[in-house]
């Protein structure tokens, strides 16, 4: 299992880029695709209190994940690039 998961769909154009930005920098990650129902999303709910994807889970965040892909791409660059 990776230490790195990204929850997010594949028809989602904000989870292409940060999966671009993990195969960029050459990271391994397990990948979780969520439901295309907003209201089938109930294990994300409960990890993180929303919805929306990207979603990526990380052991050296404080909280423990980022929800949004600009956040989530400069954390990768500043902390695995
Ligand atoms: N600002 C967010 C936007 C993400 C976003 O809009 N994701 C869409 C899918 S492409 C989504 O999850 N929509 C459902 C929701 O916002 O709860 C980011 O950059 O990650």
């Amino acid at each position: 299992m990776s230490e790195l998961t990204l929850y997010d769909r594949r028809d989602c154009p904000y989870s292409e880029r940060v999966r671009d930005k993990l195969d960029q920098l050459g990271l391994d990650y397990d990948e979780t695709v969520v439901s295309d129902k907003h209201t089938d999303r109930e294990e994300l709910y409960e990890l993180t209190g929303q919805r929306g994807v990207p979603v990526l889970f990380d052991p050296t965040l404080e909280s423990g994940w980022l929800a949004d892909s600009d956040e989530i791409v400069s954390h990768l660059e500043r902390t695995h690039g």
